[in-house]
């Protein structure tokens, strides 16, 4: 199975209610290792940049605004088939379709303030850990 590494957000709803350490509990549980991880504010143009392919869609603007709206964790999981496996314990986009046990599931509070993102695909997972880290701050053990 192929190492990879996937790129996650721990978004406002999830920071505000102080549950960073419940959601890396989570990922660290399932095997994946947090290689890189900082706490930031996201500028507007960030997070319009992030986004971008969503770009049309009805909800681009409430989601912009929400990224914005406090701090969020910014990370690099490494492990094996990190992307899939990442997003299977994140749980569907809805949490009211997610899966018993999964962090949107246990945290998430609506479609749009759902706890987490992570990367579809390893080619996007390198484009959005480019996006906030640069390679000297990514430290596997
Ligand atoms: P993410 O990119 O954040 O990991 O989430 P995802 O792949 O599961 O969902 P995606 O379709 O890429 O949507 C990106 C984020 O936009 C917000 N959203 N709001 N109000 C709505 O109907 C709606 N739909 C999507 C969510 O925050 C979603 O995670
Ligand atoms: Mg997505």
């Amino acid at each position: 199975m192929a190492i990879e590494r996937t790129f996650s957000i721990i978004k406002p709803d999830a920071t505000k209610r102080n549950l960073t350490g419940a959601v890396n509990a989570v990922i660290e549980a399932a095997g994946l290792q947090i290689v890189a991880q900082k706490r930031i504010r996201m500028s507007l143009p960030e997070a319009r940049k992030f986004y971008a392919v969503h770009k049309e869609r009805p909800f681009f603007g409430e989601l912009v605004d929400f990224m914005v709206s406090a701090p969020v964790v910014v990370q690099v999981l490494e492990g094996e088939n990190a992307v899939a496996k990442y997003r299977e314990i994140m749980g569907a986009t809805n949490p009211a379709q997610a899966a018993e046990g999964t962090i949107r599931k246990l945290y998430a509070v609506s479609v749009g303030e759902n706890s987490v993102h992570g990367s579809d695909s390893v080619e996007n997972a390198k484009i959005e850990i480019a996006q906030f880290f640069s390679e000297n701050e990514i430290l596997p053990a």
